[in-house]
């Protein structure tokens, strides 16, 4: 006997569930209806479980939200959710479906699907989708203390419900197994398959500005590098974060970019590069031009005194420091916020952008005030995506990042699956910021570590960015042993290779580690194409 998901009740009113056998498990097909004279707002309903036969140590593997959040092995009775020691719900919004802190000391939790192990065996419960809501699967004591109960919740984030009406909730599946890669990899193929993800991109080989030049990226450095690509097996020549205006502004440069971005585009085209270009599509700065002519297009909350104020959703003083660096949230269930970004992604698209990197896209999915109240965060989020997928047409390559990852499936071409990486290995723990919560940190390690615990998305969800490449061995605090180490994580993985290196640096040493990565990414990118990705091996 090994760990063993039964089923137990159902926590909700209006919940129906029909439960099917599937394989050695289960499937929940369930919905959710409001049969009041009245709309309702909806938090969350659950399918609950008890977990039983549990023999010896009981661990969870505990899937991250968005791009950026960690994931890991946790062991029941012994760790503690991060929001326990950090209680930040700002920071929190960012990381989790639910930004509100855990109440319970003992709960473990996982976002949109988990793999719980014990000596004997595992198990699998997973939601089959995600862009209508988000699930959490939570590990907590029964109400006897003794018990232990998995908590499937189909997460509404208080969307308001109409009277007399049904909504579909995202299938919850259970599937007990002896490998965890295995159940992984059927997961994600059945829910890519589901979602119609998109998956047929060729393997992507590029450059981008971020990671060496970071905001300090100048036109003068771009066309630098351009100048020296050639010696580069490049396809994408991708510019980031440093350019635009201001952030929501994103169809003017700054004074760093004189020359504008059609320019820029046809100089990248030029030289046979697909022009790639960074937006946050979702966060505009206060003293932007998009929300000084357009207050009415930001979502808003109540603060404290009860005024009514945009939403705060990002926080970095180096874009704008008009509200102490806070960005807001464009409302993206209002339909002319929805027409905005069709024609920032059309324009990009015209000028010659035709790969989009689409950074800090969880915005939406914050707490607040929105136009559209019977929206779930998901459908929020997926709103502002479908709306720029409208806009760029089907042939641009939109990459995901900062992106909740089950609400974009079918939408984005690539997903970022890790943090940041960085010119250093492993940032110094008495650097945390938010307690609890240091593997957000940039950091090559902890990009290395998602990069493994989400290969098995590859190819079946997207295609996997585990994050630039960095081949440089000046002006960086990364080893030449870790930046191949790195570099052989990617390879492993398949999935997105792009360097971030100023091209100047790069000896004969590191293109020919260029060249070995890339011939190994190829390799182990068609292998996922017919079977499991190299990278993906037992979790436990
Ligand atoms: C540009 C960068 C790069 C990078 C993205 C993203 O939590 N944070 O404050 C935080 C800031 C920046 C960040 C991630 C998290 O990096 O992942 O590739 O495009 O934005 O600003």
């Amino acid at each position: 006997m090994a760990v063993q998901l039964k089923f137990d009740r159902v926590d909700g009113n209006g919940v129906s569930y029909v439960h099917a056998p599937n394989g050695a498990g289960a499937a929940y097909d369930w919905s959710l209806t409001n049969i009041e004279s009245e709309a309702v707002r909806v938090r969350a309903v659950s399918l609950v479980f008890t977990v039983e036969d549990v023999r010896g140590v009981l661990r969870m593997f505990r899937h991250g939200y968005q791009s950026w959040s960690p994931s890991d092995i946790a062991t029941f009775g012994a760790d503690v959710d991060p929001s326990t020691k950090a209680d930040n719900e700002f920071f929190q919004a960012m990381h989790h479906a639910d930004q509100r802190t855990v109440t319970g000391t003992d709960e473990l939790r996982s976002e949109w699907f988990t793999v719980l192990a014990d000596d004997d065996g595992v198990v699998l419960a997973g939601f089959i989708g995600g862009g209508s809501h988000d699930g959490i699967l939570r590990l907590r004591r029964g109400g006897d203390g003794r018990s232990i109960e998995l908590v499937a919740e189909a997460f509404l984030g208080d969307a308001l419900m109409p009277s007399n009406t049904v909504r579909g909730l995202h299938p919850l599946i259970i599937e007990p197994g002896t490998e965890d890669a295995n159940l992984l990899d059927g997961w994600a193929k059945v829910t890519g398959a589901t979602a119609q993800a998109r998956t047929t991109a060729p393997y992507q080989v590029g450059w981008c500005s971020w990671y060496h030049y970071f905001d300090d990226i100048t036109e003068v450095a771009l066309r630098a590098n351009l100048a020296l690509a050639p010696d580069f097996p490049f396809d994408v020549f991708q510019l980031d974060d440093g350019y635009q205006a201001n952030i929501g502004d994103w169809l003017t440069t700054n004074e760093k970019f004189p020359s504008g971005l059609p320019a820029i585009a046809a100089a990248i085209r030029e030289r046979g590069y697909t022009p790639g270009v960074w937006i946050a599509p979702f966060l505009v700065a206060p003293d932007s031009e998009v929300a000084i002519r357009h207050p009415d297009w930001l979502a808003a909350f109540t603060s404290r005194s009860g005024a009514t104020r945009p939403l705060r959703a990002g926080w970095n003083p180096i874009w704008s420091d008009a509200d102490g660096g806070f960005m807001y949230a464009l409302d993206t269930t209002h339909p002319d916020v929805q027409q905005h970004l069709e024609h920032v992604a059309r324009s990009l698209v015209e000028m010659g952008f035709t790969y989009i990197k689409l950074d800090f896209t969880y915005a939406p999915s914050f707490e607040g005030i929105w136009h559209d109240p019977k929206l779930t965060p998901a459908e929020r989020v997926r709103a502002g995506f479908d709306a720029i997928r409208r806009g760029a047409g089907d042939d641009a390559f939109l990459l995901g990042c900062g992106a909740p990852l089950s609400h974009v499936v079918g939408v984005v071409d690539g997903n970022r699956i890790g943090p940041d990486v960085a010119p250093l290995w492993e940032p110094d723990a008495s650097r945390e910021v938010f307690p609890g919560y240091l593997r957000t940190q940039p950091s090559t390690k902890f990009a290395d570590d998602a990069t493994r615990y989400r290969a098995f998305m590859h190819r079946r969800l997207w295609l996997n960015d585990p994050d630039c490449l960095m081949l440089r061995t000046e002006m960086t605090d990364l080893s030449a042993a870790d930046a191949a180490r790195w570099a052989r994580t990617v390879a492993e993985s398949g999935g997105m290779a792009l360097v971030s290196d100023d091209l100047a640096l790069l000896d004969a040493k590191a293109k020919t580690l260029l060249q070995e990565t890339i011939a190994t990414g190829r390799a182990s990118d068609d292998a996922t194409k017919t079977g499991r990705c190299p990278l993906v091996t037992a979790l436990f």
